[in-house]
Parts: structure tokens; C-alpha cells; sequence
């Protein structure tokens, strides 16, 4: 079993009811799933600026699933709740993302686990720091607690 991290995100329609949505078929998924609590933030990237609001969250849990499986899940998922791919950085009714899986460094096509940017977002830092704050990022070597320090401060 691996010990994993996914991001949920909304920023178009009804983004609690999306992140329910998700969280509901996540625990379906992965028995042992925890989600943090939900935080409202300005959506990050160039050129987002004015998108609407994101609401944000990331869930914890152990799978015996492969990377690819639960990659494909996820996208499942958001396909099942009637995510529609138009553009990179296009607002989304539902968004999730592997962002860690275990200690295990991926870098295939569509699948980079660490996520690249995750140690530089705060959406995603803050919740999981609230979950999991020791659990280490196997690039860098740092904890989460600690990937989120230095971000703060780098802010
Ligand atoms: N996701 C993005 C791009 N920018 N910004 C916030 N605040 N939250 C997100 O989930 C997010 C974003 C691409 O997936
Ligand atoms: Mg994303
Ligand atoms: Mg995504």
C-alpha cells in the first residue's frame, strides 16, 4: 500500500457540491481516504487572473492501485461529474490532481508525481500541512511542515 496525496479543486459551477462529489466517490476508492478542510484561494498561473475564485482541498489515503490506475480514477471521476477539457488553465468544475504517491518519483507522459509546482502552491501546502505536516517530499528531501515554512517565507 502507498500512501497518497490528491489535490480537488473547482473554480466553476457549484464547487462544494463538485468537492463532495468527489470526495464521496474517493472514499469509494480509497477506504482509508481523509480530506482536509475546504480553502477558498486566488487561482495561480499566468493569465488566470480573472478566473473566478478556486476552492481547494487535497485528500490522504493508502491504495494498492499502480500511479496509472489511479490516475486514470481520478480523471474518471472528473469526467463522471462532467469535466469539460477546453484549454490548459481553463477554468474547471472539477479538478484533481496526484500529487504525491508514496516516495515514488514519476516521470512518464501526463504523469509527474511529485507534482512539479506543488511545494510552490499554498492551496496545496496549507491542507496538506494540516493532514500530513511530516510527510516527506522524496525530491527535495523536506517535509511538508517544512516545504511550507519556506514557502511563507518566501512570500
Ligand atoms: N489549479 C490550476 C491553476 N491554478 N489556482 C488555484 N488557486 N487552485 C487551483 O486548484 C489551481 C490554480 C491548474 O490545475
Ligand atoms: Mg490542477
Ligand atoms: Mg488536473
Amino acid at each position: 500500500m502507498k500512501r497518497v496525496v490528491i489535490g480537488l479543486g473547482s473554480n466553476l459551477g457549484d464547487r462544494h457540491a463538485a468537492l463532495a462529489f468527489a470526495a464521496e466517490r474517493l472514499r469509494t476508492l480509497i477506504p482509508t481516504f481523509v480530506l482536509s478542510s475546504l480553502i477558498e484561494t486566488e487561482p495561480v498561473g499566468d493569465g488566470l487572473q480573472n478566473q473566478p475564485m478556486y476552492l481547494n482541498a487535497v485528500g490522504v489515503g493508502e491504495t494498492a492501485l499502480s500511479p496509472r490506475d489511479l490516475l486514470n480514477a481520478l480523471m474518471a471521476i472528473e469526467h463522471a461529474y462532467g469535466r469539460e477539457r477546453t484549454y490548459p488553465g481553463a477554468a474547471r468544475t472539477l479538478d484533481l490532481d496526484l500529487l504525491l504517491f508514496g516516495a515514488d518519483v514519476i516521470d512518464e507522459p501526463d504523469l509527474h508525481v511529485p507534482h512539479p509546482r506543488f511545494r510552490e502552491r499554498f492551496f496545496v501546502l496549507g491542507p496538506l500541512a494540516e493532514l500530513a505536516p511530516d510527510l516527506c517530499d522524496p525530491v527535495t528531501g523536506l517535509r511538508v511542515g517544512e516545504l511550507l515554512r519556506n514557502l511563507l517565507r518566501a512570500s
